[in-house]
């Protein structure tokens, strides 16, 4: 059956079911898993330079690899309100780290109510509670690594152990605790490989031992970019802290001064090689601090990996592996020293592009590979088609199954429209929006009123601004035009300015931060 016919034997047996209350057509359950920063050039099926992912290769190679995935605001919480809704930012009312009103209906209420069991596990980071969910279990604010904090709508306790261990367990028990009698839609969300980089004991020994390839733009000068790139606190050999490089403060210290050591940036370290002091500075702290920073970050991704195998098998252990669609994705990408930097928020692609590997036997078919443009409004979208529910219409994206044959289908969308908001916030990094089409990309950081161009197809590392070269101008002008189209279109009049609201924050959320201060939010 092609996908077009099953889609419309899904919407069929979704009209049977509301109104003769017969068995429906085998709808897909949806394994959703995400992560926190986790860059697809940190995964092999996309290429890496800088480690193996067999068990996400693996997903991919079953089924379909989006090429061309981006968030539309590169950063977490952002990201997650988009995806719950189908909406940018200035639609769902989450431009920065503000809380999801609990009134607004998401995708899980909409599944929840074509007849899907829904669940919630992980990270949320939504300052409120999880609505339309039949159940979750989720960590307050970041969470932690070890023997992590997680609670429901009972109250919290402490689970022993790693927490992308901890969470895939969960995530295990749910599936098979799940009512057997309706689809399941699982969100399985990692607090993995965020800041701080904390790996489980076997993975730190394993990559402390490894040396990374340094990406070639690690040492970026931003010449001829924006002020932006020279104002950003996000640099790997400036801004990483001792916390970060996970140094240990030295004997005799209170515990306030503990905390003000860890928190700042060292600009040299003594460490010991062979049994021997070296103190290191300059350029051989640079390198030091580069390899300390990835040696951890690819760790964590290890476990993910690891986690990603062991829900798959389960599920082919269990007789569910021809109808769930397994999807991995991260909230957004990440950089992995690419221009200098650590963090997200930029529109630049290391940052903007998010992994989407998916497998489900059923209906796709393996090496499935799409360059098309989606972006993270779509999947709610996605999630409602393939469960046969209406796809509402303030909803931005559009659903995703028509790349599940592979290709750009006829009519597809030409650019997808990004905004970032939060300045000043985290790593000093400057509001800006712009458009990526299928060649270029346009950056606009309208504050200080500074454009960027960049050919991506004749330099993907974005590294030779164009905007100002007088044979690029027709362009220049046509993408302008083809923004403020998009603009309007998505009805982007610029409302937010991208302070965070102060005290925004549901009050339960925040007495459980209170009771747990190493989780921050
Ligand atoms: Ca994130």
């Amino acid at each position: 059956m092609s996908l077009r016919a099953f889609l419309r034997g899904v919407a069929l047996a979704a009209f049977c079911l509301a109104t003769a209350s017969q068995a429906a057509a085998p709808r897909p359950n949806i394994l959703f898993i995400m992560t926190d920063d986790h860059a697809a050039h940190a995964i092999s099926a996309y290429g890496s330079q800088l480690n193996r992912t067999p068990n996400l290769d693996r997903l991919g190679a079953q089924g379909l690899r989006l090429n061309r995935c981006y968030a539309v605001n590169s950063i977490c919480t952002p990201s997650r309100a988009t995806i719950l809704t189908g909406q940018y930012s200035h639609r769902n009312g989450v431009p920065v780290f503000n809380h999801l009103d609990p009134a607004k209906t998401t995708v899980a209420h909409r599944l929840r109510d074509a007849g899907y069991y829904t669940a919630m596990l992980g990270k949320w980071h939504l300052g409120s509670e999880p609505q339309g969910f039949d159940h979750w279990n989720i960590l307050p604010g970041q969470g932690r690594y070890q023997d992590p904090i997680l609670y429901d709508r009972d109250g919290h306790r402490i689970y022993q152990g790693y927490a992308t261990e901890v969470i895939t367990d969960l995530a295990i028990d749910v599936l098979k605790n799940r009512p057997k009698d309706q689809p399941f839609f699982l969100m399985c969300h990692h607090k993995a490989p965020h800041r701080e980089w904390t790996p489980n004991e076997r993975y730190r020994r394993e990559f402390a031992s490894r040396t990374i390839p340094e990406p070639a733009t690690l040492r970026d000068d931003y010449a001829g970019r924006a002020d932006a790139l020279r104002e950003q606190k996000q640099s790997v050999f400036r801004d990483l802290t001792r916390f970060d490089l996970k140094l240990k403060p030295p004997a005799g210290l209170s515990a306030a001064e503990q905390q003000r050591w860890v928190g700042e940036k060292p600009t040299e370290v003594e460490i010991e090689v062979a049994g021997r002091k070296q103190i290191l500075r300059g350029e051989a702290l640079d390198r030091w601090k580069y390899q300390r920073y990835l040696q951890d970050y690819l760790a964590c991704v290890q476990s993910v990996d690891d986690s990603v195998g062991r829900l798959m098998d389960w599920l082919d252990a269990n007789g569910l592996r021809d109808n769930t669609l397994v999807i991995y994705t991260s909230d957004q990408g990440f950089f992995l020293g690419d221009h200098g930097l650590y963090d997200k928020r930029f529109m630049y692609e290391p940052s903007m592009r998010m992994p989407f590997l998916a497998r489900w036997p059923a209906q796709l078919k393996p090496g499935t590979l799409s360059d098309a443009l989606a972006n993270n409004t779509d999947f709610a979208p996605t999630f409602l088609e393939l469960a046969g529910a209406p796809i509402p219409a303030d909803m931005h994206g559009r659903s995703l199954a028509p790349l599940f044959t592979g290709g750009t289908p006829a009519g597809w969308r030409d650019a997808i429209y990004y905004r970032y908001y939060h300045d000043p916030g985290h790593h000093d990094t400057r509001a800006h929006y712009g458009l990526r089409t299928d060649t270029h990309k346009l950056i606009h950081y309208h504050k200080a009123d500074q454009w960027e161009l960049y050919d991506l197809v004749n330099d993907p590392d974005e590294l030779k601004n164009l905007h100002h070269s007088p044979a690029a101008q027709p362009l220049v002008a046509d993408l302008k035009s083809r923004l403020k189209r998009l603009q309007h279109e998505l009805g982007d009049t610029g409302q937010f300015t991208g302070q965070l609201p102060k005290d925004d924050v549901d009050i339960r959320v925040k007495q459980m931060d209170r009771k747990h201060p190493d989780s921050q939010l």
